[in-house]
C-alpha cells in the first residue's frame, strides 16, 4: 500500500514538489495514475524512492531481480578465492584473503537486508538461489587454477565491479543506492590489493611473472562479460535507465572499465590477451575485439565451467548452516520483549 514519503526518505529525498506530490494510498486517497505521476515525477527530480513509497510493481520487481542477483553474486563469489586461503604465500597474503573474502559476505548481507525492504523474505531470496530460479554474475563460474587468480580477481573482476557498482551509489531506490557506498569503499581496497598482488608476481621470477600473465590471459575476456549482454539485446537496460536505477548501459560502462584497464596493464608489466585492442582517436576510447557471447549464454545456462560445483558448495553449506540458524532464531525469541513480557506475567 502506498504511504506518505516521510522523513526516512534519505538525504536526496528533497521534500519539493514531487515529493510533496506523493500521496498516501489509504481509503480516499488518490489513484493509480496520481501516485504513478508522482513517482515518476520523483524519479525525474533525483529524489530517492523509500520502502514506505507508493512504486509501481515493475519497478519492485525489477529492483528484486538485480538486488537478489547482485546480493547472490556476493556470496558465491567468496568460493573462488576462499579456495586459495589455506595456500596463501605468505600470513600477510593469508590475512589480507580472508579480510577480503569477509567483506564479501558482509556485502551480501547488505544486499540481502536491502532487498528484504521490498517485500522479499532472505529465505525466498535464497530459495530461489538453490533452485536456480535466481541468478548470480556469471563471472563465479570459472575456476581459481594459480595463487595469481587471486591478484587478476582483484584488478579485473573487482575493478569491473566498480565500475558498475559506482553509479549505483545514485540509484533511485535508497536502500540500494546505500548499501552501494560503502561496498564501492571496500571494492575499492580489494582492487588495488589485486593489483598489488599482480605487481608483485610480475616483477618477480620468470615463473611468476608467466603466472600472473596466464591469470589475466583467463580473466580478462570473463571481466568483460560481467557488464552484462551488448546494449542491443539487453531486455532490462531501456526501462531501467528510465527509472533510473541503471545510470549507463552495459556497453559503456564495459568501455569505460577497458579504458581503465589498458594502462594499468602497461604499468603492471602483462599484456592483455586482445589483439584487436587500439586507441580510438574518434570516440575517444580502445576499441576491442569481440567478445564470445556465446560462451556467455553458456555460463548462463548453467554450462560453465564451476556452475555445478558452485551451486553445489552453496547449497551444503545452507544445510550445514541450519543449526546455526535454528539456535539464533531461538535465542532471539528468548529475549525479545514479547518473551521478557510472557516471562514476567508467568511469575
Ligand atoms: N551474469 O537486460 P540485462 C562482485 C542477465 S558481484 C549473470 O542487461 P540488467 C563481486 C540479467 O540478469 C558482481 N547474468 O540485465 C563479488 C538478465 O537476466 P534475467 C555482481 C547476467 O539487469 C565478490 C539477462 O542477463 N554485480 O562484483 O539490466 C567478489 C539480460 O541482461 C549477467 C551486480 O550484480 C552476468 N554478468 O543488467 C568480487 C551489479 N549480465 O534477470 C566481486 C548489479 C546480465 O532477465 N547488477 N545477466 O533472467 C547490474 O548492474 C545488472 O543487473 C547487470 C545486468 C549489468 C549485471
Amino acid at each position: 500500500m502506498a504511504t506518505v514519503a516521510s522523513s526516512t526518505s534519505g538525504t536526496s529525498s528533497t521534500g519539493g514538489t514531487a515529493g510533496a506530490a506523493r500521496a498516501t494510498g489509504e481509503t480516499g486517497g488518490p489513484g493509480e495514475d496520481a501516485l504513478l505521476a508522482a513517482f515518476d515525477a520523483a524519479v525525474a527530480a533525483e529524489e530517492r524512492i523509500e520502502p514506505r513509497d507508493w512504486m509501481p510493481d515493475a519497478y519492485r520487481a525489477t529492483l528484486v531481480r538485480q538486488m537478489a542477483q547482485h546480493a547472490h553474486s556476493e556470496i558465491i563469489g567468496m568460493q573462488p578465492e576462499a579456495n586459495w586461503i589455506t595456500r596463501a604465500p605468505s600470513l600477510r597474503r593469508k590475512a589480507i584473503l580472508m579480510a577480503k573474502v569477509q567483506d564479501e559476505v558482509g556485502h551480501g548481507l547488505y544486499l540481502y537486508s536491502a532487498t528484504e525492504t521490498l517485500g522479499t523474505s532472505r529465505d525466498e531470496l535464497l530459495d530461489k538461489l538453490h533452485s536456480g530460479r535466481q541468478k548470480y554474475s556469471s563471472i563465479f563460474n570459472y575456476p581459481t587454477l594459480t595463487w595469481a587468480d587471486v591478484g587478476a580477481i582483484g584488478w579485473l573482476v573487482d575493478g569491473a565491479a566498480i565500475t558498475n557498482q559506482v553509479p549505483l551509489c545514485r540509484c533511485s531506490y535508497g536502500p540500494y543506492a546505500r548499501a552501494m557506498v560503502r561496498v564501492c569503499k571496500e571494492e575499492s581496497f580489494h582492487q588495488r590489493q589485486g593489483f598489488e598482488l599482480l605487481m608483485a608476481l610480475s616483477k618477480g621470477t620468470p615463473e611468476q611473472h608467466a603466472m600472473a600473465q596466464d591469470a589475466v590471459d583467463r580473466w580478462w575476456w570473463p571481466s568483460l562479460m560481467m557488464f552484462g549482454p551488448p546494449d542491443g539485446e539487453s531486455a532490462h537496460s531501456a526501462q531501467s535507465m528510465a527509472w533510473r536505477i541503471k545510470r549507463f548501459s552495459n556497453d559503456d560502462l564495459r568501455q569505460r572499465f577497458v579504458d581503465i584497464c589498458v594502462p594499468q596493464a602497461e604499468a603492471l608489466g602483462l599484456t592483455l590477451p586482445d589483439p584487436g585492442l587500439r586507441w580510438n582517436e574518434e570516440k575517444g576510447g580502445y576499441d576491442h575485439g569481440p567478445i564470445d557471447w556465446t560462451e556467455f549464454q553458456q555460463v548462463l545456462r548453467g554450462n560453465g565451467p564451476c556452475n555445478e560445483e558452485r551451486i553445489t558448495r552453496r547449497r551444503t553449506a545452507h544445510e550445514e548452516g541450519a543449526w546455526v540458524r535454528e539456535a539464533a532464531a531461538a535465542y532471539a525469541a528468548k529475549h525479545s520483549p514479547a518473551a521478557a513480557d510472557a516471562t514476567a506475567v508467568a511469575a
